[in-house]
């Protein structure tokens, strides 16, 4: 027996941001290391996602997870008591062989990702390093650039405006604290003017401000603002970052913008996207059309690509081989990569190894369901991903994340630096 021999898995149910149940879980190694890690849960969703398992019963609007928690207490348990907590790619494989289902609907990718996470905790504290230091080893230096929503929209926000999210990058900053302070700074501004134009209505899902807006590049227009009156210069020291999320307004080629009463075809959405990359210092953008319409995201990606990070989420769903599908078809640029939307570290270990293989950039995400866990920002400083986007700056389970980042980079120390300038060589 080793030390890192699973003693024991236990599932139990807390409540997320959205004041819904969600599944942590705990695992005990023999030698008495203990490993916690919580799934958290999107709202804009991919359909190629794994699916959490929730109950759809009456209790919580059918979003109970007693079902996933069976799983990680029974079959699991069984399944990984004895198993060594040291490999994390065959304890993956044991969940993913157990599950047996493609889209990880049987167990619960909820119940799946939560014990993947926590055995990756628990072989970390066996080691007494944090996961960030046993990923990254000890040449683990880089913080990633963080990407901060100001306005929340789209599925976040009731659709108030059709954008899901308007972010910043602070592009220009020396390291990741001032990268942090740039952003509250921009974050606060932003708070001010939306109370100076009596449209300051409280936060969306992630934190960011509900967007009172009459058209979504009004919320465009304020970003710049909030950067100016932050004191920071747009495009040089703060960019602007947009997720699209157009699989929430559109299939099949055609889209609604609903604020603007507009209909668009996938032409259409793509200049008028590409206008706002003439008009306005974007950097990065996420899904600009629908999961389902891989020739707007190719057609886009040819217009726009030279200039811009063009990431897929919805329609990559951090997955290694639809991320090696859109590098042949030159699809996107970039993938977000969110561990549960794979289901296992190995699986969201796989699509960020295929992507950054191939120059892409790739991002770490959180969800909009969220919780105080801060394995991502773990992740993101030990596989070295260059960004992470966590929602807003505001929030403690969107702030436990940047803040789990400063300790990270104090512990680091003076070697601790951002991702060189090359992640937005058009910045
Ligand atoms: C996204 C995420 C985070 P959700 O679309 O990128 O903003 O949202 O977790 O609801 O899928
Ligand atoms: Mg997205």
């Amino acid at each position: 027996m080793t030390d890192t021999e699973i003693r024991d898995v236990r599932g139990r149910r807390i409540w997320d941001s959205r004041g819904r149940p969600t599944v942590e879980v705990e695992i005990q190694l023999a030698g008495g290391a203990l490993g916690r890690a919580i799934a958290p849960a999107g709202a804009s969703t991919g359909s190629g996602e794994a699916v959490d398992l929730r109950d759809g019963d009456e209790m919580f609007g059918g979003y109970d997870v007693r079902r996933a928690l069976r799983a990680v207490n029974d079959e699991i348990d069984q399944a990984l008591t004895g198993a060594d907590a040291d490999d994390q790619a065959a304890i993956d494989a044991a969940l993913i062989q157990l599950d047996g289902t493609p889209n990880k609907s049987r167990l619960g990718g909820n119940a799946l990702v939560a014990t993947s996470m926590a055995v990756a905790h628990a072989a970390a504290a066996a080691e007494g390093v944090p996961l960030w230091r046993r990923l990254g080893g000890i040449s683990a230096h880089t913080l990633p650039l963080p990407e901060i929503q100001i306005f929340g929209g789209g599925a976040h926000a009731g659709r108030r405006v059709d954008v899901q999210d308007f972010m910043v990058i602070a592009v220009g900053a020396a390291d990741y604290e001032e990268a942090l302070d740039w952003t509250a700074r921009v974050y606060i501004a932003a708070g001010k003017l939306m109370a100076a134009a009596g449209a300051l209505q409280g936060v969306a899902d992630e934190g960011g401000y509900w967007p009172v807006f009459d058209t979504n590049e009004a919320a465009l227009d304020m970003m710049v603002r909030a950067i100016e009156a932050a004191g920071l210069v747009p495009g040089d020291q703060v960019a602007i970052s947009l997720d699209i999320a157009a699989s929430e307004f559109g299939s099949g080629g055609r889209y609604r913008l609903g604020l603007e009463e507009r209909a668009l075809d996938s032409d259409g959405l793509s200049e008028m996207l590409t206008g706002w990359l003439d008009r306005y210092p974007i950097v990065s953008v996420e899904d600009p059309l629908g999961e389902d319409d891989e020739a707007g995201l190719i057609a886009f990606t040819a217009a726009a690509g030279d200039r811009v990070q063009v990431i897929g989420d919805d329609y990559l769903v951090t997955n290694a081989d639809r991320v090696q599908t859109a590098i042949e078809k030159h699809a996107c640029n970039a993938v977000l990569v969110k561990p549960n939307q794979a289901g296992t570290l190995t699986e969201a270990r796989a699509a960020f190894d295929t992507a950054t293989v191939a120059g892409w950039g790739a991002v770490i995400s959180a969800r909009s369901g969220e919780t105080e866990d801060v394995t991502i920002v773990h992740l993101a400083v030990g596989w070295g991903a260059y960004q992470l986007k966590v929602g807003s700056f505001a929030r403690s389970e969107r702030m436990a994340k940047w803040n789990e980042g400063l300790r990270i980079a104090e512990a680091i120390g003076a070697k601790a630096s951002l991702p060189p300038p090359r992640v937005f060589p058009w910045g």
